[in-house]
């Protein structure tokens, strides 16, 4: 589309703030629907399937920073309080559908069925890592789920799942592509680069902005004047929607009709999802030194598990002895995988420098050589099983 042609004969200028997007909210935190909203149809399964993988996320969470803090692990990155966003939206898709996705989102693997032995061998890298110890816990990937691998710099999915939705269409592929990011790498000329291919190319991508208030120590109010991330969509010429990031049924909804556009299309659109990272930054961060308790309260109040919780105990759906039994079988799965995980070897040594050549050049094979006579020297300073921190 060509600019348009209306004039004006006064300096008029468009305010920064001329566009304001609202937020789409279904439901209120104590689990009543909101008179007159849009409600997602979801059947009983599917609500308890998002649940589970809900409780199941949290739980996990919990566990595996404090097996950081044990010394057991060296590093790890919570999803807690953003939970509604990371499952709900996965819950909105086919299963064939690619997730290119930043590294708070292990609620959407959760949901498609990533076991926890699954999220244990890639937090501590042993052999059955998909990774084969290559990367950094959390940098999970998984081709028969259709989750691409994480990676750490910021942003470079967002240009990548635009390339990729891109290959679907060509390919004719009634499938989408759904890239998920923080309101922090929505700075990165990455995102910008990634919009602007997808509305000139319609490509049937969505990116789904978690804005969880803080890129790492740094305030929203610090990173942007805009009002939020969803009017800049606008200014490449795409929809763009504003939702309650802690309310479940305002995400598979918006998710849902995201896609619809994206499919059937070819309709590129952005989601800014409103919540709050409850959690530190990741396992290395101490937050009591950029923000308040205050702060976080009013946020704790708004806890996405326990609204939808509250949803399906008034649709009968759950009950008290339901919740207890969930928690008490999750936190033994987790115990006793991180336990078989940690047992288990660290992958081959020559995994180091397989998998990018198709045969390992000479000066690689002379480091990978070199290492091994450093191992046999030092063998006590390298066990041969798994475990990040353990290792030292
Ligand atoms: C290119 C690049 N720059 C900086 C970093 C360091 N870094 C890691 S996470 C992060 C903040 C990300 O914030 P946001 O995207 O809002 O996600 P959140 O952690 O809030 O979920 C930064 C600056 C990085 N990994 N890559």
């Amino acid at each position: 589309m060509d600019t348009q042609e209306r004039t004006i004969n006064t300096p008029d200028f468009t305010a920064g703030d001329a566009l304001q997007i609202a937020t789409y909210q279904v439901l209120a935190q104590d689990g009543t629907v909101i008179p007159g909203a849009v409600v997602p149809e979801l059947d009983e399964a599917q609500a308890l399937k998002i649940y589970r993988a809900m409780v199941f996320t949290r739980v996990l969470d919990e566990r595996m920073l404090a097996a950081q803090r044990q010394g057991r692990l060296s590093f790890y990155l919570q999803s807690t309080g953003e939970e509604a966003t990371t499952v709900g939206f996965a819950a909105a898709l086919d299963d064939s559908d690619m997730i290119m996705a930043q590294y708070r989102e292990q609620g959407a693997l959760a949901y498609r069925g990533f076991s926890v032995e699954q999220f244990m061998n890639q937090l501590f890298g042993n052999d059955l890592d998909y990774g084969k110890g290559r990367q950094m816990p959390i940098h999970y990937g998984s081709k028969d789920l259709h989750y691409m691998t994480i990676s750490s710099p910021l942003a470079t999915q967002i240009p990548q799942a635009t390339g990729y939705a891109y290959g679907q269409k060509l390919a004719g592929n009634k499938a989408c592509t759904v890239t998920v990011f923080g309101e922090g790498a929505a700075s990165e000329g990455d995102f910008h680069a990634a919009l602007n291919m997808a509305a000139v190319l319609k490509v049937p991508v969505i990116f789904l902005c978690r804005n969880n208030g803080y890129a790492i120590s740094t305030p929203s109010s610090e990173q942007f004047a805009s009002d939020g991330v969803a009017p800049r969509a606008v200014g490449y010429g795409m929809k763009s929607i504003r939702i309650d990031g802690n309310d479940v049924l305002a995400v598979v909804k918006a998710m849902q009709k995201a896609r619809k556009l994206a499919v059937e299309q070819n309709e590129p659109v952005l989601v800014e999802a409103m919540s709050y990272r409850l959690a530190a930054h990741s396992s290395s961060d101490d937050p009591s030194g950029y923000r308040n308790k205050a702060e976080e309260d009013k946020w704790r109040a708004k806890d996405p598990i326990l609204r939808m919780k509250n949803w399906l105990l008034k649709q009968a759906w759950w009950d008290e002895a339901q919740e207890k039994q969930l928690y008490e079988s999750i936190r033994p799965q987790v115990l006793e995988a991180m336990k078989r995980a940690q047992q288990r070897p660290s992958p081959p040594l020559e995994a180091l420098i397989t998998d990018v050549y198709d045969r390992p050049p000479a000066q690689l094979e002379a480091q990978l050589e070199a290492l091994r006579s450093h191992l046999d020297k030092y063998p006590e300073a390298y066990p041969k099983s798994a475990g990040g921190a353990a290792r030292g």
